[in-house]
């Protein structure tokens, strides 16, 4: 059998920034859902990539490093302090009408991406809840079940049924909202309570489950819910609680994130999660004391790093 070129099938063609985790296993499933993804690294070159999905099947996958010079739609699922740069290196490999698929943890003010956009070039955003992690560089694996949700940034985000189409393959179920910002705010409450949390007491998800942990749990949701509330994405602190537990109890054996990056000492995401909603914080004049905690509490941590 003849192996299939990007080139010769370029509707099919996917670039997909970095090798973090949900990249790799957006990139695997889009393979084997017969698209062509290829990576774009900061050291390019392939890779071998052993992929475990959710019901434990193993499969070698061989991921090829991007090639193009004319991109048409890339998906850029690298961490929040990433963005920014991610998206300005591969802007001078864009198509003028190019897709750009963005998706992180946390908040990232969107408008300096949207600057260096071509008139053109469409901006969505992806929000998942699936769950992956590497425990090797070139091992991924699917270990929750989850759910995404896309939305258009933009006007000239289009080519619509192919983006929905792919990033279900890739991260589906999926779902197309039309305002993003209320499940940001959402996911934001659901990461400011375990990400930091978990990383602190280096635990999995499944220990905050503890009723020790109640009180502060409580205070971070209910300050978030009053941040997104004055900021006109209404949120109710006993809904949003419960929903907490849902995804402490929904992961319980895994790591958080930020745990992870502790862990391995690297950068977090903090700033992006507990950072942003102090910031908003400030500029409505409300006091967010739990979340300021465990913003300063991360940040000690991993000065020295
Ligand atoms: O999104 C997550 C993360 O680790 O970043 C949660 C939902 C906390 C799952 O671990």
């Amino acid at each position: 059998m003849v192996a299939s070129h990007p080139s010769t099938r370029p509707a099919l063609s996917w670039c997909i920034v970095g090798r973090g985790a949900i990249g790799l296993l957006a990139s695997a499933r889009l393979q084997l859902a017969g698209y062509l993804p290829s990576l774009w690294l900061k050291h390019p070159q392939s890779l071998q990539l052993t992929f475990t999905a959710i019901n434990q099947h193993q499969q070698l996958l061989l991921l090829p490093q991007t090639t193009d010079h004319f991109i048409q739609r890339v998906f850029v699922p690298v961490k929040a302090y990433d963005v920014i740069s991610a998206v300005t290196q591969i802007i001078p490999a864009l198509s003028p009408s190019a897709q750009l698929v963005i998706s992180h943890n946390g908040m990232v003010p969107h408008q300096p991406l949207l600057q260096q956009l071509q008139p053109g070039q469409g901006l969505w955003f992806l929000s998942t809840s699936q769950a992956a992690y590497k425990p090797a560089v070139d091992q991924v694996i699917h270990s929750g079940e989850g759910k995404s949700y896309l939305a258009k940034l933009t006007e000239a985000a289009s080519d619509d049924q192919h983006i929905i189409n792919a990033m279900t393959a890739a991260l589906g179920p999926l779902e197309v909202v039309a305002d993003i910002y209320p499940l940001l705010w959402h996911k934001l409450a659901i990461n400011a309570a375990i990400n930091p949390l978990s990383a602190l007491e280096n635990c999995r998800n499944g220990q905050l489950s503890d009723p020790q942990y109640l009180p502060q749990i409580t205070a971070l949701v209910s300050e978030v819910c009053q941040v997104a509330t004055a900021l006109g994405y209404p949120m109710q602190p006993a809904s949003t609680l419960t929903e907490v537990y849902r995804v402490i109890a929904a992961t319980a054996g895994n790591f958080s994130s930020m745990q992870q990056d502790v862990a391995a000492g690297r950068q977090t995401e903090i700033n992006a999660i507990s950072g942003y909603i102090c910031q908003q914080a400030a500029q409505l004049q409300l006091a967010v004391p739990a979340n300021q905690n465990m913003l300063s509490q991360i940040l000690a941590l991993t000065a020295a790093n």
